[in-house]
């Protein structure tokens, strides 16, 4: 089984083109994604095949009176069957079970570090709750676009070692991550290619989309050979004229990085709390 997904990690990344992998969940998606293009390659050899076969087999000058009477062997009605129970089998074997993971089971806040996304036009507001570990309360009426994009009330006790930082989603290796997703006015859609998600942000809804991150930002530009390697979340849904600029990045690095950097923006965090005139 080692040697079966090893070449289906060179199909995805070196025949088909696909990013650097870079969740524990995409190998899974990248191996159905194999599958298929071996299943449509197969299809698509087989009908080419036998579609010249007819243009041979039937031209004008063998066949200068139509057949009214068509086919009369069997083959392509098993073929065709045979078609659908593959493609029935990739739907219901493979693609369900899979999807039905992705949405069902997702863990326990208490096993994952929860961030909120909110998607707005055209921008990624990114918010950790803290130390606390409980998000401070929101308010529609303090939304305010510049200073306080996500209506954050500063009166609660809960939001004051919130941490909000806009465009730059920072997460931690190897820890389950649930991004709660939102959108504050029309339909985006939250895609990090090389952690095989994709979630359409809908006003209206939380959207919890979970994934743990295996290889940290540092580890993939080695591993790239490229220096200047950044993970980008980009708007995978139409959202407006400045659709083309909504771009966030994800910085995955080590626990203890992480932890670093958690400690240094909360410390920020509570002194803006303490001093809103700073
Ligand atoms: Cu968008």
């Amino acid at each position: 089984m080692v040697g079966a997904s090893k070449i289906t990690e060179n199909l995805m990344t070196e025949w088909l083109g696909l990013p650097a992998l870079a969740t524990t969940h995409g190998g899974q998606i990248d191996s159905l994604l194999g599958w298929i293009h071996v299943f449509m390659l197969v299809l698509f050899v087989g009908w080419g095949g036998f579609f010249v076969y007819l243009l041979v087999r039937f031209r004008k000058s063998r066949h200068p009176v139509a057949n009214y009477t068509g086919v009369t062997s069997p083959a392509s009605k098993y073929s065709e069957i045979a078609v659908a129970l593959i493609e029935a089998v990739l739907l219901i074997g493979f693609a369900i079970p899979i999807w039905a993971a992705r949405v069902d089971r997702i863990p326990p806040e208490s096993e994952a570090l929860v961030v909120q996304v909110t998607a707005e036009q055209f921008a990624w507001n990114v918010r950790y709750s803290g130390p606390d570990g409980k998000f401070g309360k929101t308010d529609i009426k303090l939304i305010d676009s510049q200073s306080n994009p996500l209506g954050v009330d500063p009166a609660d006790p809960a939001s004051k070692d919130d941490v909000t930082t806009l465009n730059q989603l920072y997460l931690p290796a190897n820890r389950p991550i649930i991004v709660k997703l939102r959108s504050k006015d029309v339909i985006h859609s939250f895609g990090v290619p090389e952690f095989r998600v994709k979630q359409d942000a809908i006003p209206g809804y939380t959207i919890p989309v979970y994934f743990t991150a295996d290889v940290t930002t540092e580890e993939m530009r080695t591993r790239t050979g490229k220096p200047e390697f950044q993970y980008e979340i980009a708007c995978a849904q139409l959202c407006g004229l400045g659709h083309y600029r909504m771009r966030g990045f994800v910085t995955v690095q080590t626990a203890g990085d992480f932890d670093k950097w958690m400690a240094q923006k909360v410390k920020e965090a509570l002194e803006a709390a303490a001093d809103p005139f700073k």
